[in-house]
């Protein structure tokens, strides 16, 4: 994916006319780089501006070399995996050159910097597998020990959060709406754990996978959860933990969870809470370490579901 765009490419990307474009372009409302040879370019993080000043999305993605929706066939996923394991597709120096550029803005609030950072990340990487698992979490992780050692303060950790979390509802505006016949990914973190970036990442990835989702936000009573399970009866409920403030009660409450879910939706569970001692001890049908597991597995449950069609 290319990092700037013509006018001609974010008309057809946005299903407006290039005229339409060159004049938001000359008015300022697209921020545009020029050319040597005077020709309008619009970077991926002005057109995140203009997408969430304006409240647009994209509707065609391939218009700038996005494929968001793509159903990737088994053979395909197989080999994006083992590219990834060997690191092929990016520069590691690049990549950790990014990496500070984006943790030393976002301890500094500055979240333009961060917003080029991020834009910078998704088109050399292309898609927000790769933003969460490689880029926001090891970040935050970092700002989390540079915390703990007293090298930052809350209030920085605090505003990089509203930062991620801003920036990734801007993401969220590449992806196209999903159609009304795509299956339902639901989910949500459970009482008292207030984490949120995770939960935001994990509704992206299901509709960059072409899901229709329903994030019901952090700190949701199980009792809650099931409601909305019964009512929705979602294909996919997910469930994110970051942190346990009660594992007994936990562990009590999600098995009760476990055994009154619909029958044909599937429990997907993830979080740094959930520990190699505190999974054998809870019932899903399965479990994802990273993003790009779960990108992976949202994909591979729609090409079955249309392989079981066909
Ligand atoms: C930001 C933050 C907070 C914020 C969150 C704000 C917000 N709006 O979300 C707030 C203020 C809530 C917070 C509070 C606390 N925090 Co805190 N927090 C963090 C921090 C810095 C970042 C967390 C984060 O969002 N990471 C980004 C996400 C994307 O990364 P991730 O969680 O690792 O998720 C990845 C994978 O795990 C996976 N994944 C995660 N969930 C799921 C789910 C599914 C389904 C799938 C497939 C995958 C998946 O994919 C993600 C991308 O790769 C971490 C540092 C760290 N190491 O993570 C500390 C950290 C987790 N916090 C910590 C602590 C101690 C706390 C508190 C207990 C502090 C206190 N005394 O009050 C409270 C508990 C809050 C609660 N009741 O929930 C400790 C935990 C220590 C430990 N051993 O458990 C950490 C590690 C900081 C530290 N170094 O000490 N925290």
């Amino acid at each position: 994916m290319e990092n700037t765009f013509s006018p001609k490419q974010v008309a057809q990307a946005l299903q407006v006319s290039e005229s339409s474009v060159k004049r938001w372009c000359d008015r300022g409302v697209i921020r545009t780089d020029k050319t040597l040879g005077g020709h309008r370019r619009i970077p991926l993080e002005h057109l995140l501006e203009f997408l969430e000043s304006t409240n647009r999305r994209i509707i065609d993605p391939t218009a700038i070399g996005l494929n968001a929706t793509r159903q990737l066939g088994r053979d395909e996923l197989t080999r994006l995996t083992e590219d990834r394991d060997a690191g092929m597709g990016s520069d590691p120096d690049s990549d950790t050159a990014l990496r500070e550029q984006f943790q030393r803005a976002l301890l500094a609030g500055d979240e333009s910097h961060c917003r080029k950072a991020i834009s910078s990340w998704y088109t050399i990487h292309g898609g927000m597998a790769s933003v969460a698992d490689d880029l926001l979490a090891p970040t935050l992780h970092s700002v989390g020990e540079l915390w703990e050692c007293g090298r930052a303060e809350v209030y920085q950790e605090r505003r990089g959060c509203e930062i991620c979390i801003r920036l990734i509802h801007e993401l969220r505006r590449l992806v196209p709406e999903p159609t009304s016949t795509a299956p339902l990914a639901m989910g949500g973190t459970s009482e008292g754990d207030h984490y949120q970036v995770a939960n935001q990442l994990i509704e992206i990835i299901f509709r960059e996978a072409g899901w229709r989702t329903i994030s019901l936000g952090s700190g949701v009573p199980f009792s809650s959860m099931l409601a909305a399970a019964q009512k929705y009866t979602p294909k996919v409920f997910w469930l994110s933990a970051s942190f346990l403030e009660n594992e007994h009660d936990f562990l009590n409450r999600f098995q009760s969870f476990s055994h009154q879910i619909p029958q044909g939706t599937m429990l997907v569970v993830g979080g740094r809470a959930l520990s190699d001692q505190v999974r054998p001890r809870m019932k899903f049908a399965a479990h994802c370490d990273s993003m790009h597991q779960l990108s992976t597995l949202a994909r591979s449950i729609l090409s079955s579901d249309q392989n079981n069609l066909s």
